[in-house]
């Protein structure tokens, strides 16, 4: 596995000196100051290159630029609206422009409105560390008390919604507003920080969107990016919603097995590929993590190493760390390398392969503008968590 880093660019507060120190080699990154839709020149791409390599000589380290995480679809491609036609070409572009300054990995994603999404930033462990947890019943409480809307008894159950108001009425003002702030937009790497009127405008406009309209909206996509990835070399690889469950009353489509199936027999090429994540495919009680591996194993361009603990509801869940949760990463990484070993007979490349989400551990919970789940210390443990796993069973 090529071991990486997320950089969110100059601006991240974790520098790439101290990626260094974790023992990464590679970098993972996007041009996060382009906005959605806009199509990357490949002097922009350059410039960010050239940062690094600057960086590089500096430092006498050597990090490599790996994976482009993420080149974001604009909602009027998954919604085929507007000015969509223009938005494909100019994503058509940004992938060739990428390859032509040798970054061969792209990793995407088709959520509707909001990328990944969590209900409380600073879930506090038992050690002390803090985690981010996604608690279905806050959802409820963000639909019904912050967006206010009215249509809740269509998607949930009386019980769920009783019970979402007996705690809505134990929050406090901080609790609302930072349950607010971690949906609309907390989140590194989201669109935008949504008010509750422009969320509200969002969710009008996939008003009557089925899952079968969004998947085909979909293909479409694919069918048109693909066979320019091809020709540049590219391997894309979708990944999948985070959580892998509807919301909002919207349909999330990269979210099973059968998901997956749809997508990569939409354009059958070693192009179009997933990023298996495996903390998001987890938090889904019907996905069987290893099986799905198993079924794409040819297809993974890309992997995420993140952990989850389930909740009783079967909804909820936090992120544990690598050793502690409910996948047992060192069955899921014996199966990695195995097909590692594959390709190398064919080969073939290393996966890229980034620790996901760290907790906020020690110093990092005196950081004040990080990068929610970004944070240094907590993903260092996370990759010498995982590298010990791979080093022990390889
Ligand atoms: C969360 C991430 C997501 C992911 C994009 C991929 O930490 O895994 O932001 O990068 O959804 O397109």
């Amino acid at each position: 596995m090529q071991n990486s880093f997320r950089w969110y660019g100059p601006n991240d507060p974790v520098k790439l000196t101290d990626i260094r120190q974790s023992n990464a080699e590679y970098i993972v990154t996007s041009l996060h100051q382009i906005p959605y839709g806009e199509k990357w020149n490949k002097n922009d791409i350059k410039k960010r290159i050239n940062y690094i390599n600057k960086y590089n000589d500096s430092y006498k380290i050597n990090l490599k630029w790996n994976v482009v995480e993420s080149i974001p679809v604009h909602n009027n491609i998954k919604l085929r609206d507007k000015n969509f036609k223009k938005l494909i070409n100019n994503y058509k572009d940004t992938i060739a422009n990428i390859a032509s300054n040798k970054i061969y990995t792209i990793c995407y994603n088709f959520m509707p409105i909001v990328d990944w999404t969590r209900t409380q930033l600073d879930f506090k462990l038992p050690t002390d560390g803090l985690a981010l947890r996604f608690n279905y019943l806050q959802i409820i409480i963000f639909e019904m008390y912050i967006l206010k809307l009215k249509d809740l008894e269509k998607r949930y159950t009386k019980k769920q919604i009783q019970n979402a108001e007996k705690i809505f009425r134990s929050m406090n003002s901080n609790d609302i507003k930072n349950l607010k702030i971690a949906v609309m937009g907390g989140l590194p790497a989201s669109e935008t920080k949504y008010s509750v009127n422009g969320f509200k405008k969002m969710l009008k406009s996939y008003k009557g969107m089925k899952n079968k309209d969004i998947k085909e909206n979909l293909r479409e996509f694919i069918k048109e990016i693909m066979p320019v990835a091809e020709e540049n070399k590219v391997k894309m690889g979708i990944h999948p919603d985070d959580p892998p469950i509807p919301l909002f009353g919207v349909p999330r489509i990269v979210s099973t097995m059968e998901d997956y199936e749809y997508i990569l027999n939409s354009y059958n090429s070693p192009c179009n590929g997933m990023t298996f994540c495996a903390g998001s495919l987890a938090s889904n009680f019907n996905n069987d993590v290893y099986k799905i591996f198993n079924k794409f194993k040819k297809r993974v361009n890309f992997i995420h190493l993140r952990n989850i603990k389930k909740e009783k509801d079967k909804k909820s869940f936090y992120e544990s760390n690598h050793l502690n949760g409910d996948v047992d990463f060192v069955k899921l990484i014996k199966m990695i390398l195995k097909e590692e070993k594959r390709r190398s007979k064919e080969k073939k490349i290393d996966i890229p392969m980034r620790p996901d989400h760290g907790h906020s551990l020690l110093d990092d919970q005196n950081k004040k503008n990080f990068n929610a789940g970004y944070t240094a210390i907590g993903r260092l443990m996370g990759l010498s968590e995982l590298r010990g796993i791979i080093k022990a069973v390889k």
